[in-house]
């Protein structure tokens, strides 16, 4: 019995690798993230306006695995003042939210700006702040107002201006005391998952071309606001700002150069989509090269990747003061050859297959297995390739079911943060702050309230909401608390 707990001991942290006894720089910021349809609820009150997502729950509940919505979430339009004391307990020193667009425009315009709603997020940043919490605003959260999603949703390029005046009352109204702003939260889940499986808001299924349409729309949206907040706030408000890429990072399936090249179109497909356009100018070459041959052969007498103008591609270009980097993941990807002509598609355009590493551990969320080490040679990659002066970890967790004793979460994000804890110390990756996914459980889209990623538990059958720490909450406040994620660390 013994020799087998010491084997079982000796082989789980082989594959899991060693935590770093090694200190978080003072600098490094720890905190939590959220999105405003996840948690707030009042979905109809004070004059909010509808959103593309209330209108997709409630037009067909069994789109959500539960038939559940976030009319009341985590309550947390009521609820914030607590919130805000569980940010306290943990200690953080920064909290990442989002602020629902229909909420302070609620037809998505700027004809109509509902008081109610820039007050409470007015109050409730001036309070963050007086807790000593840095917040960090994200603008769109996928929450977009339900007369813009008529007008054709992130299909039509005007939602870029409409996304401008938006976020010019948003800088004008908050940026005072923001100095962490995020445009657009994940713009392939929303493009991918939106208008491509349509799994989500608004429930597209366009995976030939409104899935780059879609994308291409965003960019254009998130550089207008970019834009916007240099021209005329940067100066005086003294923030930076930046757009919420999310990214896997991919293994090759072997050492063949073909699954080298599956990895690399894998990586330029999804996170060289979002990140190369802002980041280094234009899509990827592999993509345009790919989907314009692809699109050429199905008779098309133009790329279906809805490419930029020589100006556009200036407009996008440099549109970051950091990066943001939502991570949760890896792939082990493979090289598929290239597809034959058939039913154009995103994904024979990609020409890839993608699996998980054997000794992964899976959580229950089927796209979520554990891998550790991807962090950091995700961090490495970014840090490389993009060149940003500074990175922040915007998302990065672990779903479960509604358990208290959460140690698969533990043992998560204790080997994640090691990892990237060493991509600062060992690699000189300059990584400022981390914000884990959840701060609660909340609404976690399609899947409902089925999946858990709050390192603090809700009790969504009590009309309170009750708010309890979690195992993993109690851990991630000691982490914050010592800046190590052993015992005890050295120095
Ligand atoms: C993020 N993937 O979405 C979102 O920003 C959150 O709103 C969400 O609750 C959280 O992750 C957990 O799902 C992702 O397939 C969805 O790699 C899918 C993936 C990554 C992030």
């Amino acid at each position: 019995m013994k020799v087998l707990v010491v084997l079982s001991v000796c082989c789980l942290s082989g594959i899991l690798g060693q935590i770093s006894n090694k200190k978080f720089p003072e600098s490094f910021q720890f905190g939590a993230a959220t999105a405003a349809y996840q948690i707030e609820g009042a979905w109809n009150e004070d004059g909010k306006g509808e959103s593309m997502w209330d209108r997709f729950v409630h037009e067909d509940p069994t789109r959500i695995k539960d038939g559940q919505n976030g009319d009341v979430a985590c309550d947390s339009y009521h609820k914030w003042r607590e919130d805000i004391e569980l940010l306290k307990e943990l200690g953080v020193t920064l909290y990442r939210f989002s602020i629902s667009w229909p909420r302070i425009l609620p037809d998505g315009t700027p004809s109509q700006i509902n008081q109610a709603g820039i007050d409470y997020y007015r109050t409730f940043i001036k309070a963050l702040k007086e807790a000593g919490i840095e917040p960090m605003v994200t603008l769109y959260h996928w929450d977009l107002p339900q007369h813009l999603a008529e007008l054709g949703g992130w299909l039509n390029e005007e939602i870029a201006d409409y996304f401008g005046d938006y976020a010019r009352i948003a800088f004008r109204s908050f940026g005072e005391d923001v100095k962490l702003w995020a445009t657009i939260n994940e713009p392939k889940t929303t493009c991918m998952n939106g208008y491509g499986s349509g799994e989500m808001a608004p429930g597209l299924k366009l995976l030939a071309d409104g899935v780059y349409q879609c994308a291409k729309v965003q960019l254009l949206a998130h550089a207008k606001a970019y834009h916007i907040y240099h021209d005329e706030f940067a100066a005086q408000q003294g923030g930076k700002i930046s757009i919420v890429i999310d990214a896997t990072y991919n293994e090759p399936a072997s050492d063949s150069d073909l699954d080298k090249f599956g990895a690399e179109l894998e990586t330029e497909f999804n996170l060289g989509w979002y990140a190369n356009p802002v980041y280094i100018g234009d899509w990827p070459e592999l993509m345009k090269t790919r989907i314009a041959n692809r699109s050429q052969l199905e008779g098309y007498s133009f790329s279906r990747l809805a490419e930029f103008t020589p100006e556009e591609v200036q407009y996008v270009k440099g549109t970051f003061d950091y990066f943001a980097l939502n991570m949760y993941t890896s792939l082990v990807a493979h090289y598929s050859g290239d597809f034959g002509i058939g039913e154009p598609s995103y994904y024979l355009d990609k020409g890839t297959s993608t699996s998980y590493g054997a000794d992964w551990t899976p959580s229950i969320a089927s796209w979520l297995y554990s891998y550790p080490p991807g962090m950091r040679k995700l961090l490495n990659l970014v840090w490389t390739k993009y060149n940003p002066s500074s990175i922040y970890v915007t998302e990065n967790g672990w779903a479960t079911d509604t358990s208290l004793n959460d140690q698969g979460r533990i043992d998560y994000l204790q080997a994640y943060l090691s990892n990237l804890l060493e991509a600062i110390l060992e690699d000189g990756v300059n990584v400022a702050g981390y914000t884990t996914w959840s701060l609660l459980d909340n609404f976690e889209w399609a899947q409902g309230y089925t999946q858990r990623f709050g390192i603090i538990s809700v009790d969504f059958d009590s009309p309170n909401r009750t708010r309890t720490f979690k195992d993993s909450g109690r851990w991630y406040q000691k982490v914050v608390a010592t800046r190590c994620l052993t015992d005890s660390c050295d120095g």
